[in-house]
């Protein structure tokens, strides 16, 4: 049903939007954070068990209290890229090589052929946007793009209309922004060079030129130098493109704003990423200083404005009661992930991952158990709280079903169509879940339990201060009764043992038929 809305004046003057239409199928926006944990914002501190507040986020309070907040959902892994490609291809990423944390000069992880979410939401006609992290490759292959042209294939061969974008994450280089595959601010006479291989002759590192650095690796990150910030891999030239770390949030919300003015007559989709708050955490000067907790609380309340700008604009277009909004984050949390940024001195009770063990690149639960929350207007009751198991590998077909698609047959094989969870009115979710770490583990989450399959790799991340749960012992958990993942029940429950793993091969081996039989 169309319907016309009127604008009071002050509003027009307020921003782009000019008028709005309502349109029967929802936009839907996803605010995707990168690192942020469950216990970051401050909407699930409650569910921390002292119920201390370290960190208020009041945008996305209010996103919660408009819509339903979820205490179990998760990302399909416990790093950035297969997170991503899992929630944008519907298929789980360890199902594919390739897809471990992608190098800047990746290629294209995702291949045109390979159908995803923004190409479902073009066959339900929407215009398709993504504005920020991007971090599943660019190009045909790894090393071989040639930044000063057009990178091709790109993701508007993957079905995204718009895009502005970072090739990978803010501490790889290239240090600028894609648009429309194109860098922008190219300068023919100081073209851009990439490397992941070695240096450029003369061009100084975090290495060999500390002096020049204004914040100090504490790990890794001593390759090229930008702003001041030694990156992992090399580049030279580009000096007008290269973005200002302090003014990524800025730009970033910025397009995406203006996307959903300048889409708002018609459906739309937009995948907006934010970096924060990953490293190196460096945000404008407005919030330096605001959380008490150094960078790392300052990107945090950084995201938080970043929501409250989008949540404004949807409301300034008058799309507020036609539009699905997501908000969720890539990974679970890490404190120091490789720059001396005090987030480890200044965290004070701070509990980024809440109550959950592990943190991001982890098989136990803070590592893939993200805030996550939906809000529909009028379809998903505000101020509400879920316990479901959901994962955002089931985006894909629960929107597609939502907007009324029908998949190809082949498209998003581990996506299950989860709309009555996602909408608040089926507290179980997914009878199984398989999730992924960052050595490519696995474990199964089912009936409130977690099996971690024994893998190999170490079992404590020293740099990052993460246990990574990699062990050649099965591990169990209880997570009813021990969601702290504290007492490994596997020797006292061997036959409940043996049944997940047996589950969790029958899902690997692609046997377990999908949609589960069960379900
Ligand atoms: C790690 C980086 C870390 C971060 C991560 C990817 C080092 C020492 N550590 O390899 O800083 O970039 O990759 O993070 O280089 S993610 O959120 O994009 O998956
Ligand atoms: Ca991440």
């Amino acid at each position: 049903m169309n319907k016309t809305y009127i604008f009071p004046l002050f509003l027009l003057a307020a921003g782009g939007c000019t008028g709005g239409r309502g349109h029967d199928r929802p936009n839907v926006v996803f605010i995707y954070a990168d690192d942020i944990g469950y216990g970051d914002l401050s909407c699930n501190a409650g569910d921390l068990g002292n119920g201390s507040r370290t960190i208020v986020t009041p945008n996305v309070e209010r996103l919660a209290s408009n819509g339903l907040r979820f205490t179990n959902a998760h990302a399909a892994a416990a790093t950035s890229t297969p997170a991503r490609y899992s929630m944008l291809t519907g298929e789980y990423a360890w199902r594919r090589a390739g897809t471990g944390i992608a190098d800047g000069d990746a290629g294209m992880i995702i291949r045109p052929e390979r159908y995803t979410l923004a190409d479902m939401f073009k066959d339900a006609g929407y215009t398709t946007a993504v504005v920020g992290k991007w971090h599943l490759g660019l190009g045909d292959e790894k090393g071989t793009q040639n930044w000063n042209e057009t990178l091709v294939p790109g993701v508007r061969d993957i079905g995204f209309d718009y895009s502005y974008i970072m090739a990978a994450t803010g501490d790889r280089v290239p240090c600028v922004f894609v648009e429309n595959d194109t860098v922008v601010n190219l300068d023919p006479d100081d073209p851009i060079a990439v490397s992941y291989a070695e240096n450029f002759p003369g061009e100084p590192t975090g290495k060999d030129n500390p002096e020049l650095l204004r914040m100090l690796p504490s790990h890794g990150h001593d390759m090229s130098i930008v702003n001041g910030i030694s990156r992992i891999g090399y580049m030279k030239g580009g000096r007008k493109a290269l973005w200002r770390d302090e003014k990524i949030a800025g730009t970033l919300t910025e397009k995406a704003v203006r996307f959903i003015e300048s889409s708002k007559d018609a459906p739309f989709f937009l995948y907006f990423a934010t970096q924060d708050a990953h490293v190196p955490r460096v945000p404008d000067e407005r919030f330096v200083g605001k959380s008490g907790m150094g960078p790392r609380g300052d990107c945090l309340l950084q995201f938080d404005w970043s929501v409250g700008q989008i949540l404004d604009a949807i409301e300034r277009c008058g799309l507020a009661d036609n539009t699905i909004v997501v908000l969720s984050s890539d990974n679970g949390p890490v404190v120091d992930d490789g720059y001396q940024d005090q987030a480890v001195e200044l965290l004070g009770e701070h509990r980024p991952g809440g109550i959950y063990r592990g943190g991001k690149y982890s098989s136990y639960e803070a590592g893939t158990r993200i805030p996550c929350i939906w809000s529909w207007k009028g379809r998903i009751a505000p101020g509400t709280v879920s316990d479901a198991l959901v994962c955002q590998i089931d985006w894909l077909a629960t929107l597609a079903d939502i907007v009324g698609v029908r998949l190809p047959g082949d498209a998003a094989p581990d996506s299950q169509v989860q709309r009555d969870a996602w909408m608040g009115k089926d507290p179980q979710g997914r009878a199984t879940l398989v999730v992924q770490n960052a050595a490519n583990n696995l474990s199964l989450i089912a009936g409130g339990w977690k099996y971690i399959r024994p893998g190999n790799g170490t079992p404590y991340m020293k740099n990052v201060d993460i246990e990574t749960g990699n062990s050649p012992d099965p591990q169990l958990f209880d997570l009813a009764s021990d969601p702290a993942e504290r007492h490994n029940l596997a020797a006292d429950c061997p036959q409940r043992v043996d049944e997940m793993s047996r589950v969790l091969e029958e899902i690997v081996d692609g046997r377990y038929g999908l949609p589960l039989s069960s379900e």
